[in-house]
């Protein structure tokens, strides 16, 4: 939307900077020093001035009564307000303590996803440069995915999504764009008016499924013996890509042979498609060349969750979609690209220690066994407290922990549990660079307004905490030096930090359609077929109940995905009234003796919340719907009742291999 003058009105172009695959241009109007409204930047020209519901809200946050606006330390439990250079000098001084008696292992660093810009490579330099600190390994977010794919493809390259004007049909699987990437939404829409064929592949009903031609529900964390079924019809019928299959991959008769293990009949039934549903997939898929397939993160919480994204690689590989125009199978971008990795100062401590994020309790338990106890723990833009998965597992290992420093805009569960308290700036309040995983454009982050209160940006806090040390003379630096020291690569093809401020630019050396030579960066060139599905040749090694197989009666499989309304656990204050809403098939709600509004008790072996049941006539009846994000404080986490394991492949998170019951309350 084009925004409407008004007189005094400054209107600042800047980037949205949130977790979200969109990362929009946008124009912020700013009134007396406050910004007033958020437009969609009309001249961008990935989201052309649109903007999702989640940033119309954001400003509710950034003004919220509630916003953490001073530097806080907690004493007899409560928070106290502190001057900014007493923090930080107690910070720096326990550092060095810590540093002196345990050593830097004992400090972990938690980077969690809330803020990905340019600047934010610094952070992690700041615990560099103090020797091997803790990091993290793994990831709550898209790591099994990327990895799946880089195991097909040699390197996961996504399709700009402005080639899907060239598809026949798109499928999307796993994936909700329209809640979590919109600018995909006229993708969808304009396929449909070209009289294309739009499938969507996804358990739950959500608001994408509703624009589909075709949407179909299949058991979750199956979706393996779909594509398999599918590329099996492809090949009976003798339409499959044989030119690409035979010269440009390898393991093609062994992939033919895993095709072929299974009959329809079977293969129908361990994904809970019915066979004709199959048919009609597979006759989309031969009939409207050339098919474009989207990924999404849903898709990644399974422990075997890479069976599922190889089968669908291998289904487009089999479709001919493979370095087409209008086909792919696209997830994600590389959003740290355009970036000097060096700049994280990892190379200074190669043999620094990594915790797994999907298994951090576990993980901090282990060391306080072993007698080596995480004495620092230091978070910046995540609130693992909420999204990790266990989280009452997560508060004991917490808990534990000496000291705490946790930087952030509120004062939500994680930040409640912390020793000190930092008041971080928004997006709007900083000056830095966006790149996305959801497109390859690069966008500027220009300041719209003045830091409120005493917030100050995580930059100048690290700047200003690394003064305190002797590495202050190679750290501190002025904001545009550093950018220009992290944007070598993309400032050294020749384009400038003005330019990027101006607005951004697409970088240069990412294909809108990649592998269109068909040679592809593994060991062969070749793209490579999967050859097994791993988890049937060790059932015993199932986290939980065969995925293939019916629950037990009253166990349902407890999904968990991103809501439309907000992001993460990025809510406000007072957003909700009421108990946290499950979402449960009205059929199975009957023969429970549910009926809506009904008070229950969710439970699974991690842990129970209360829950109110609100009821779908068309929601799969083996599994019940929490939306994510909720905080603990307001009886709202989810993750309270989550597993925590990692996936087989990438050290994602497997969170929807979680089982619950539920019981009446009142
Ligand atoms: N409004 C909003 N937008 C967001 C976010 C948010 O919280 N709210 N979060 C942001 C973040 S961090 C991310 S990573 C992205 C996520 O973006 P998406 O991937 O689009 O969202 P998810 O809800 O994680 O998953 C998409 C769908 O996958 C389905 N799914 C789960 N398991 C399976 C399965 O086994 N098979 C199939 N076929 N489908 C399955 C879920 O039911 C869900 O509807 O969105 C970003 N954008
Ligand atoms: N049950 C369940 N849990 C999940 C998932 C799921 O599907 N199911 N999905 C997961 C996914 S996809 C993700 S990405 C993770 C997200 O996990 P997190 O990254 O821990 O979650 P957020 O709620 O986004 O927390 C980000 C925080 O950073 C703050 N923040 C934003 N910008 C800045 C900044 O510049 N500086 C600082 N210091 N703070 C900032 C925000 O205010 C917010 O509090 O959660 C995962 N958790
Ligand atoms: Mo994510």
């Amino acid at each position: 939307m084009t925004p409407i003058r008004h007189e005094g009105a400054n209107y600042i172009k800047t980037a949205c900077t949130r977790d979200c695959p969109n990362t929009c241009g946008l124009t912020a109007e700013v009134i007396d020093e406050q910004v007033t409204r958020l437009y969609g930047d009309a001249s961008h020209p990935l989201n052309e001035g649109r903007v999702c519901t989640k940033c119309q809200r954001y400003l509710d946050r950034v003004y919220h009564p509630h916003r953490a606006m001073f530097p806080l330390r907690k004493v007899a439990g409560d928070f106290r307000r502190v001057p900014w250079n007493t923090i930080l000098d107690e910070i720096a001084e326990r550092i060095k303590d810590v540093c002196d008696t345990y050593g830097p292992q004992s400090i972990l660093y938690y980077q969690g996803f809330g803020e990905r810009t340019a600047l934010k490579l610094l952070n992690r330099r700041f615990f560099n440069l103090l020797g091997p600190v803790t990091f993290l390994k793994g990831t709550v977010c898209g790591g099994t995915g990327q990895a799946s794919q880089d195991m097909d493809f040699g390197n996961r390259i996504s399709h700009d999504f402005r080639d899907y004007v060239n598809s026949g049909a798109l499928v999307v699987w796993g994936r909700n764009p329209a809640a979590t990437n919109i600018n995909l939404v006229p993708a969808i829409k304009d396929v449909r008016r070209r009289s294309g064929k739009v499938v969507v592949i996804d358990p739950l009903d959500t608001k994408t499924t509703a624009m589909a031609d075709l949407h179909i529900r299949p058991r979750p964390g199956t979706d393996a013996f779909l594509a398999l079924a599918v590329a099996r019809i492809i090949i009976d019928k003798g339409a499959e890509d044989a030119e690409f299959l035979l010269n440009n991959c390898d393991n093609y008769q062994q992939y033919k042979k895993l095709v072929y293990e299974y009959d329809i009949k079977e293969l129908s039934k361990r994904c809970d498609v019915s066979e004709a549903t199959i048919n009609e997939l597979a006759l989309i898929i031969m009939k409207n060349k050339p098919v474009g397939f989207l990924l999404g993160w849903g898709l990644h919480r399974w422990q075997y969750a890479h069976t599922s994204i190889r089968a669908i690689d291998a289904l487009a590989a089999v479709a001919g979609s493979i370095g087409v125009s209008g086909g792919g199978v696209s997830q994600g971008f590389e959003e740290y690209l355009p970036y000097d990795w060096d700049v994280y100062g990892d190379g200074l401590n190669p043999q620094a220690k990594r915790l797994s994020m999907p298994r951090l309790a576990e993980e901090l338990d282990n060391l306080e066994r072993e007698g080596r106890p995480i004495q620092i723990l230091f978070v910046t833009a995540g609130n693992p407290l909420v999204m990790l998965p266990d989280s009452n597992a997560v508060r004991k290992a917490f808990e534990r922990i000496p000291f705490k420093v946790v930087m952030g805009h509120f004062l939500d569960d994680t930040a409640e549990l912390a020793d000190i308290f930092l008041p971080s700036t928004t997006f709007l309040e900083e000056n830095d660079v966006v790149a996305s995983y959801g497109h390859s454009y690069l966008s500027a982050v220009n300041q719209a307004t003045q830091a409120p209160g005493q917030t100050k940006s995580d930059f100048q806090m690290f700047m200003e905490l690394g003064s305190r040390f002797n590495f202050a003379s190679e750290y501190v630096k002025p904001l545009d030096e550093w950018l220009k020291i992290i944007l070598r690569p993309t400032l050294k093809q020749g384009f400038t930090l003005e330019q990027i401020r101006d607005g951004g630019f697409f970088q240069p050396d990412v294909p809108h359609v990649p592998y269109t030579d068909k040679r592809f960066p593994t060991a062969t060139g070749n793209f490579q077929l999967m050859t097994s599905l791993d988890w049937y040749d060790s059932p015993d090694d199932l986290c939980c109940v065969d995925p293939t197989q019916p629950l037990p009666s009253g166990h349902y499989r407890l999904m968990s995905t991103a809501p439309f309304a907000w992001l993460c656990s990025e809510t406000t204050p007072n957003q909700f009234k009421g108990t946290l809403p499950v979402t449960l098939a009205t059929g199975e709600a009957e023969r429970m003796g549910f009926v809506q509004g009904d008070i229950c008790l969710a439970t699974s072996p991690q842990g129970q919340i209360a829950c109110q049941i609100v009821c779908s006539d068309t929601q799969r009846s083996d599994l019940v719907y929490i939306p994510r994000g909720g905080w603990g404080q307001r009886g709202r986490n989810v993750n309270v009742l989550t597993k925590a394991i990692e996936s087989k492949v990438g050290c994602g998170t497997a969170y929807y291999e979680t089982m619950v019951t539920l019981e009446k309350l009142r």
